[in-house]
């Protein structure tokens, strides 16, 4: 019998907690060093809120699995420096031009957009910096080199700028379902799984855990970008932190201009179930991972953790 999905408004303590563990050591990380500038932009996006779903992802990918949080916090830092790089280059003029982001003006209206590019290809240096220097020994160099290529994948044509670049291009343009998966898979899908795939990962978990948490991360992965389309068109600026109504004014191709609004919530609940069941099938214990669907699922006033 299929369960009924539940809506999820807020996060569990095991949630709160490791999102104050990922700021604690991000705090670390960007510790400001000369030239002091550079370090204070790259601080601003990074350390001015963010739900760090992404980092909370991979350490409960690492716990799931049987490994110590502890190994995976460097490279989840370096994912979250990795998110607020994209965040920051996205809401250039050139590319999304957003005055706003997690509430707050934009890096680039802040330190001017020479700074936040410099910002953001500073973030992209350092993160897999701090995979390499801080992932402690126990973690053998196998796992970590795999980890360290998944990353730099992830980050660079195969990955993000792919789904951006392609998004960028099909602006105001009719496009076929395959470019819009991909655009999707790759501008959102990407980091979520390689946040599930990273802690496995490090963890060594056998094939069939990693490709089961390969699969749950591209549903909720898609179905985070579906939520964040339905969101642009229901929320606002408080909930969101950004410019609501953004994408429709600048022709993107969105699910929801794509399919219309209710087969957007009809394909958020079927991606959020489909994660579930994933779970389920593959016998993986976890609350929080459960849990994270649903919240996906709720999209309503802006996430919370
Ligand atoms: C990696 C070199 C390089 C370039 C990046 C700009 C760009 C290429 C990609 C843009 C990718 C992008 C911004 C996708 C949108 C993903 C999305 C829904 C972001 C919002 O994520 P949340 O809600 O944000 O998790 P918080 O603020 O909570 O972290």
């Amino acid at each position: 019998m299929i369960k009924p999905l539940q809506k999820k408004n807020n996060l569990s303590e095991a949630a709160r907690q490791d999102k104050q563990l990922i700021n604690e050591r991000l705090e670390k990380y960007l510790e400001v060093r000369y030239p002091e500038v550079i370090w204070e932009a790259m601080r601003y996006t990074t350390l001015s809120g963010g739900k760090r779903i992404r980092a909370i992802l991979m350490l409960e990918s690492m716990r799931v699995c049987g490994g110590n949080i502890e190994n995976a916090l460097p490279t989840a830092c370096a994912l979250e420096m990795l998110h607020a790089q994209s965040l920051i280059h996205d809401d250039l003029p050139c590319m999304d031009d957003d005055d706003y982001r997690r509430g707050k003006p934009s890096c680039h209206k802040v330190y001017g957009e020479a700074s936040a590019v410099l910002a953001g290809d500073a973030l992209l240096a350092y993160a897999p910096q701090v995979i390499i220097k801080h992932t402690p020994e126990a973690i053998s160099r196998k796992a970590l080199l795999q980890v360290l290529e998944e990353f730099l994948k992830a980050a660079g044509a195969e990955g993000i700028v792919g789904g951006q670049v392609m998004d960028i291009q099909s602006e105001n343009k009719k496009i076929d379902t395959k470019t819009f998966n991909y655009i999707l898979n790759k501008k959102t899908g990407e980091l979520f799984k390689f946040s599930l795939r990273a802690g496995a990962l490090l963890a060594e978990a056998p094939t069939k855990q990693l490709d089961a948490l390969t699969s749950y991360g591209e549903k909720i992965g898609y179905a985070f970008q579906v939520a964040d389309d339905i969101l642009d068109v229901t929320g606002s600026l408080q909930e969101l932190g950004k410019t609501p109504g953004k994408d429709s004014r600048s022709g993107k191709n969105t699910y929801v201009s794509l399919y219309g609004f209710e087969n957007a919530e009809k394909k958020l609940s079927d991606l959020c179930r489909s994660a579930h069941q994933i779970l389920e099938n593959n016998n993986i214990e976890s609350a929080l991972l459960q849990d994270i669907a649903s919240y996906i699922y709720q999209n309503k006033n802006g996430f919370r953790i």
